[in-house]
């Protein structure tokens, strides 16, 4: 990509410093640290949940015991292990509230009494999620009486899959869309080896609730494919790594693994010779990790091989994986991310929106029920503004994940301050049948099935998860830009819960990150953090692509702005802008029918020029320039409008940035700095190069006269 040119060195391995703590500072803990605690139980997550509070007491001067010796004030205990200690209050093993039940394989019960402030769970995971909840509340879990609660995740699991390249590949270097140096995992063919770097990682995973990964790019090379067979104890050993934080590891595995690995000739997934060899190759990689959680497949698309080559379709593909993981409790996570990506631009019949639809929705029902189709939130590619895509109303009996992307591809590259959790809300929040029925949180969470039986909508769903491709890399700051650990962090919550709110989140992680004990005017700190970040991600949609028309990337790296960049190559991604107008027309009654896979109201709505919203306009409608908006506006003005305003707004940011001089960690301020300003040239740039072009292709003025190149 065209990076810019003031990148900074990032880390580069073992027996360097520690990265920075993200949200996990030492003093985050001091509430747990100053206090006399219990911790009753057994186990490896038990004793990673000792590890941290005994830390975090010998730092803030509390102490931690395993049995009970003297009185405490806080009991981080499991049930199931023999009679609970005296020191648990009664009231504490009452029955819960009304938002109560049983608190499940990952869920806790928090309550406080008697001066004791009480964790219960039933399984090692609960206690592990419950002490990092203790650590959000801070001194608020050591007040007052407490009712009993019960904590448990929305979602059963809570993915981040990491696009990582064991060897360097000569475009994509050693992450895919990777803007945080190199990978935590690999390094030029080989495991990095940086233990301590793992095991920091697995810790900051459990405090945000996130309990499945994996570990190498769904675009599987040679190298890559080995992970699977000859150098599985590469996978087992970033396992046992994160075992103690109750992350499991999954492994993108490629569909012609019995071809290249196995020396077969087919991977035909109806061939029984492919049946057997996928069922002892599982039979081995379950020896050898016996937690293991099964494989990532990226088939038919962007080149990778599938099923389509041995006229099979995508269920015929999935279920043979997911039979060969069924034995052993895991799952495949079928990607449906497929489309054509050797189009002819000159033909306008076809469109790459469409294609998940066509392909997947068939399909509903013939699924294995360990199969989770992997849908991205939108229809194309994780652009900053696209409709929710249809396929998630169109599968009720498929375990569905939906997709996001923390990692910032199209959103600026970790060079630009771009805030997601709000966008990521709206996707969330969208209702799929309209605005009275279910949404696709609903839709996702099984668990709540129970809840949800009389939200209205169809269903039956079979519930399903949120994955999200990562943003961390061997970077001090894991992530490059230190503000975007905020989008780690917010995914990892909404992931447990994909109702929260992202501007709570937000301040979640502001109280985390920046303890009020350790920068010079903490009212100042959490209001320039907010007045930076919350409105980030429409900034940059602002100064980017208008009104959801998405893809005027460079296609070199998709880092700034490249306007016809796509428009006339075979990756289906196009603008159409002629001198009168610009848009795609994806109606039923004139375009390529897009509009049509969703449900009503949504199809009428897309399908009208009257009723799209005005943020989606260009993504369903080819328009005039002098259409007018529902803001008013004219199409063309409110380019123009929307470039200046973007690239005014970045300014404000960095005014407001650059007061925190001296108020927090000079290190985090300086590199803040440094991306803002490099936010700012491009956010001009592209400014610049979107009202230049539009001025050209329509001759229409700027109405406040500005000036346009
Ligand atoms: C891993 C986009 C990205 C690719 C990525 C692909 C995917 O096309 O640009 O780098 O490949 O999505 O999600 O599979």
């Amino acid at each position: 990509m065209t990076s810019p040119a003031t990148a900074p060195a990032t880390g580069t391995g073992a027996g360097e410093p520690p990265p920075h703590p993200a949200w996990l500072p030492p003093e985050a803990f001091r509430a747990i640290g100053a206090r006399r605690v219990l911790v009753h139980g057994d186990g490896p997550l038990v004793d990673t949940v000792h590890d941290e509070v005994a830390r975090a007491c010998a730092r803030h001067g509390g102490r931690v015991q395993r049995t009970v010796a003297g009185p405490v004030d806080l009991v981080l205990a499991l049930r199931d292990s023999g009679p609970l200690p005296e020191a648990v209050p009664p009231a504490a093993t009452a029955a819960p509230g009304p938002d109560g039940g049983s608190p499940g394989d990952e869920g806790f019960l928090l309550t406080r009494s008697d001066g004791v402030t009480v964790v219960l769970a039933d399984a090692p995971a609960g206690l592990l999620y419950g002490l990092f909840h203790l650590v959000r509340l801070g001194e608020a879990a050591f007040t007052g009486e407490q009712p009993t609660r019960v904590h448990r995740p929305v979602l059963r699991r809570r993915m981040l899959d990491h696009w990582d390249n064991v060897a360097v590949h000569p475009v994509m270097g050693q992450v895919e869309r990777g803007y945080a140096g190199g990978s935590i995992f690999w390094r030029d063919g080989r495991p990095r080896g940086d233990r301590d770097r793992l095991r920091a990682y697995g810790r900051l995973l459990a405090s945000m609730g996130i309990n499945a990964i994996s570990v190498n790019n769904v675009n599987v090379g040679p190298t890559e494919a080995l992970l699977l067979t000859d150098r599985l104890d590469d996978v087992a050993e970033i396992a046992d790594l994160l075992r103690p934080y109750g992350v499991r590891v999954h492994l993108s595995v490629t569909f012609a693994a019995p071809v290249v690995l196995g020396g077969l000739s087919t991977a035909d997934p109806l061939d029984d010779g492919v049946r057997d060899w996928w069922e002892s190759t599982t039979r081995r990689v379950y020896a050898r990790i016996p937690d293991f959680g099964g494989y990532v497949v990226k088939a038919d698309s962007e080149g990778q091989p599938g099923p389509f080559s041995y006229g099979r379709d995508h269920a015929d593909g999935a279920n043979l994986l997911a039979g060969a993981l069924a034995p052993h409790g895991g799952v495949v996570h079928w990607r449906a991310f497929v489309y054509d990506h050797r189009r002819d631009w000159r033909d306008r019949t076809t469109d790459r929106a469409r294609a998940a639809y066509d392909h997947f929705a068939p399909l509903d029902g013939r699924f294995a029920e360990n199969v989770v189709l992997q849908v991205k939130f939108g229809p194309v590619d994780f652009q900053p503004r696209e409709p929710v895509s249809p396929v998630i109303a169109a599968m009720p009996a498929t375990r569905l994940a939906v997709e996001l992307q923390v990692t910032q591809e199209y959103t600026g590259q970790q060079w630009h301050a771009c805030y997601l959790a709000p966008w990521w809300h709206e996707v969330l929040a969208f209702r799929l049948w309209g605005p009275a029925e279910r949404s696709v949180a609903d839709v996702l969470a099984d668990v709540l099935a129970d809840v949800l039986a009389d939200v209205p909508g169809p269903g039956p769903h079979r519930g399903g998860e949120l994955v999200a491709v990562a943003n961390v890399g061997d970077d001090p700051f894991w992530c490059g830009h230190p503000l975007a650990q905020a989008n780690l962090y917010a995914f990892g919550r909404l992931a447990w819960d994909p109702r929260l709110d992202p501007v709570a989140l937000l301040d979640e992680w502001i109280d985390l990150t920046f303890p009020a004990s350790t920068v010079g005017d903490p009212a100042l700190v959490r209001e320039t953090l907010h007045a930076v970040l919350d409105d980030s991600w429409r900034t940059y949609e602002r100064y980017t692509a208008p009104l959801g028309v998405g893809f005027m990337v460079n296609p070199a790296g998709h880092y700034g702005p490249g306007v016809d960049g796509y428009e006339y190559s075979r990756w289906g991604t196009y603008h159409f802008a002629d001198r009168d107008g610009v848009g795609v027309d994806r109606t039923c009654a004139t375009g390529t029918g897009f509009a049509g896979q969703y449900p009503p109201p949504w199809s009428q709505v897309y399908e009208s020029l009257e009723q799209c919203p005005d943020e989606l306009l260009l993504f369903f409608h080819h328009v005039p320039y002098s259409h007018v908006l529902h803001s008013g506006s004219t199409v063309i003005q409110h380019i123009y409008d929307t470039h200046f305003a973007g690239v005014e707004e970045v300014v404000a940011m960095r005014d407001r940035w650059s007061r925190l001089a001296g108020m927090i960690d000079p290190a985090v301020h300086d590199r803040v700095t440094e991306r803002l300003a490099e936010q700012l040239r491009c956010a001009t740039e592209w400014r610049d190069q979107v009202n230049t072009y539009f001025f050209r292709k329509s001759g229409v003025p700027d109405a406040r006269g500005r000036r346009i190149h």
